[in-house]
């Protein structure tokens, strides 16, 4: 691909997939559409120009930012047109599966310490078959010193002993694949624990090969550079006895590994390796993007890190081994067990997921993009309502243009978010309708739906009453950030919004509800549960559902009707996005209706969902 420079255009930019993603972002926030590029003069401009236009808002270091990043792009597929991409979907189990996130520190608790344990998932395994879960995600179960609850490991081949031992670890493997089920573990890999045996190492002997397997710096009396930390402050920890810094993405417990040294690579593809002989079925892979950092660990520019937050974030999101590491990772791992792999890539947009999971990519099958879980502009600690009218568009620009070749995680919720019913509705009258609504879409869309533990019981978020009852340990840290400008009611109050501990209360089986205070904890609705076991049946014996073309019929505001269809029947899905009741528009004229046979008469009812069914194969 040819090398971009300040006289490309913005339209040369935005036709690579990191300019498409990256300058696709700012148009959101600036809820433009990309024919402002496409389409105008505007996308004719040179980069010189633009930097002068945009010299305040956005400044020369963004756009040479983001030429650096493109033109580190090599490997780039050649023909990307659609003539090139399969005319169908490869068939595999995972896209087939519904998988099932189990966060086991507030899944289900065997021994009433109040802690979820292995024997309390190996008991609901029953449940979780009833309901047609093809295979679970265990958030992290290793041995940890739980900073930031079990994504700081201590020991990769221990098991947590809040939750239990090995031997109940392989109690779960073995009836989870008796009952037909898989079983993905949690790869936290970017970062060890500060309690690491390596770290441990690293720290106690400057001379140790273990130094380098982090980001040690001498100490020149100030932090080596202006990254910050995703949990508040500096990302650097200060060893003043060892005169040295050490780099931490995450919490101060959470020391970022060098995957620029091949030992570091080997040892992680060897312990992942000895999860896999065990018979474990695939990993999801935490912050997997982040674990290529730019040579030098250059500062990060003013513009992008007030704008994202994050200082440093274009040094490490897209790194320049990216994908060279996941290919090693496939190619000496996962493709000689047939493991699965699904990244979890925050920052990472479409096109770009296209180069991480196109199958003729070789590097992970699908990833998790986290643009639709706060509408653009937003960020989960600002209280407002989510309008679907923002997942309708984003889902259609991926159904429409992610290919063939690529495969969708479709999801709402999970262990780092607040439950998204809550964002769409602050009227709990609501809350049913709209998440039945949110489950018909899941599981009609073109992808695979990754429940997260309490959908299926309708749960949506706390109502926490003081910070103590709060553990997370971002929650914590950007409360005590948030006293500095706020008074402490209007600070829990930013907190609660967003926090991350709406999705980590121990769910509501009987046996447990009694231990926790009356505003902890909520009843779950078997009528949702119900629902799902019918959905999930539904798109199990209905290949049009999972392998079906997809065709948008109306995204008028408000509205969203789409068909999924293959040579033996076509479904029509209309969505009601909205809280107001209105005519529905697609007329059923030799369709039944499937779920709610009731449900065919001319007005949609707020947030409702109807799924029409006709064969068309004699
Ligand atoms: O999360 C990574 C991530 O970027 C975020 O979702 C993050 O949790 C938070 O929103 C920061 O703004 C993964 C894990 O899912 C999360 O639980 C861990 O805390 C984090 O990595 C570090 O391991
Ligand atoms: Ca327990």
């Amino acid at each position: 691909m040819k090398e971009l420079t300040q006289s490309s255009t913005l339209k040369e930019l935005y036709s690579t997939p990191i300019g498409h993603d990256t300058i696709g972002r700012v148009l959101l926030q600036l809820n433009l559409s990309e024919k402002w590029i496409t389409g105008s003069l505007i996308g004719n401009l040179k980069l010189k120009t633009l930097m002068k236009l945009t010299k305040k808002s956005l400044g020369e270091g963004f756009w040479n930012a983001l030429l650096h990043l493109i033109n580190q792009e090599k490997d780039l597929p050649l023909d990307r047109t659609p003539e090139a991409m399969p005319k169908e979907p490869k068939k595999t189990w995972w896209k087939e599966a519904v998988i099932y996130q189990i966060y086991p520190r507030s899944f289900a608790d065997s021994n009433g310490d109040g802690i979820g344990d292995l024997k309390g998932i190996t008991e609901k395994l029953d449940y979780l078959k009833d309901l047609g879960v093809n295979a679970i995600w265990l958030s992290p179960v290793y041995d940890s010193p739980n900073d930031d609850n079990g994504y700081d490991i201590r020991d990769y081949r221990k098991i947590m002993t809040e939750f239990g031992t090995m031997e109940d670890f392989d109690e779960l493997l073995k009836k989870t694949h008796e009952k037909g089920m898989r079983l993905i573990m949690d790869l936290v890999v970017n970062h060890t624990s500060d309690e690491h045996e390596w770290f441990r190492k690293a720290l106690s002997d400057p001379d140790s090969k273990y130094r380098d397997y982090y980001f040690f710096r001498e100490d020149t009396g100030k932090e080596p550079n202006n990254w910050v930390s995703f949990f508040g402050g500096t990302a650097w920890n200060r060893y003043p006895e060892q005169n040295a810094w050490a780099l931490h993405l995450f919490s101060k417990k959470q020391m970022d590994l060098n995957w620029d040294n091949p030992n570091v690579r080997e040892d992680v593809i060897d312990m992942i390796n000895w999860w896999l002989d065990k018979g474990v079925d695939g990993f999801r892979m935490d912050v997997i993007n982040y674990i290529s950092k730019e040579a030098g660990l250059p500062d990060g520019d003013e513009a992008i890190g007030s704008m994202m937050m994050f200082y440093g974030i274009e040094h490490y999101y897209y790194g320049p081994h990216l994908h060279e590491y996941l290919k090693e990772i496939q190619d000496k791992a996962f493709r000689p067990h047939g493991a699965f792999s699904v990244g979890e890539t925050p920052g990472v947009g479409r096109e770009m997921a296209k180069l991480i999971t196109g199958e003729e990519r070789g590097e992970l099958d699908m990833i998790f993009s986290f643009d639709q879980l706060d509408m653009p502009g937003r960020v989960r600690f600002d209280y407002y309502e989510y309008d679907l009218n923002y997942y309708r568009d984003y889902i259609i620009d991926w159904m429409e243009h992610y290919g063939n070749n690529c495969w969708m995680s479709l999801f709402y919720n999970n262990h780092d978010n607040p439950r998204m019913v809550s964002k769409v509705t602050k009227d709990p009258a609501f809350n049913v309708p709209v998440e039945k609504l949110l489950a018909v879409m899941q599981f009609t869309l073109k992808g695979t739906p990754f429940v997260y533990q309490g959908d299926e019981m309708g749960l949506t978020n706390y109502d926490f009453h003081s910070i103590e009852e709060l553990s997370d340990v971002e929650s914590k840290n950007r409360y005590q950030e948030l006293l500095e400008m706020h008074a402490p009611e209007e600070a829990f109050r930013i907190i609660r919004t967003g926090t991350r501990d709406h999705t980590r209360v121990l769910l509501p089986w009987n046996e447990t509800a009694k231990n926790l205070p009356d505003h902890l904890t909520q009843s779950p609705d078997e009528s949702i549960t119900d629902f799902y076991r019918d959905l999930i049946r539904l798109r199990r014996e209905h290949p049009a559902l999972i392998y079906g073309t997809f065709k948008v019929l109306s995204r008028k505001k408000n509205r969203f009707v789409y068909e999924r269809s293959d040579g033996s029947e076509n479904f029509v899905i209309e969505c009601n996005l909205s809280k107001d009741a209105r005519p529905a528009s697609f007329r059923p004229d030799g369709y039944e209706p499937v779920l709610d046979p009731k449900g065919a008469g001319p007005v949609l009812a707020p947030y409702e969902a109807r799924i029409y069914r006709k064969k068309t194969e004699a």
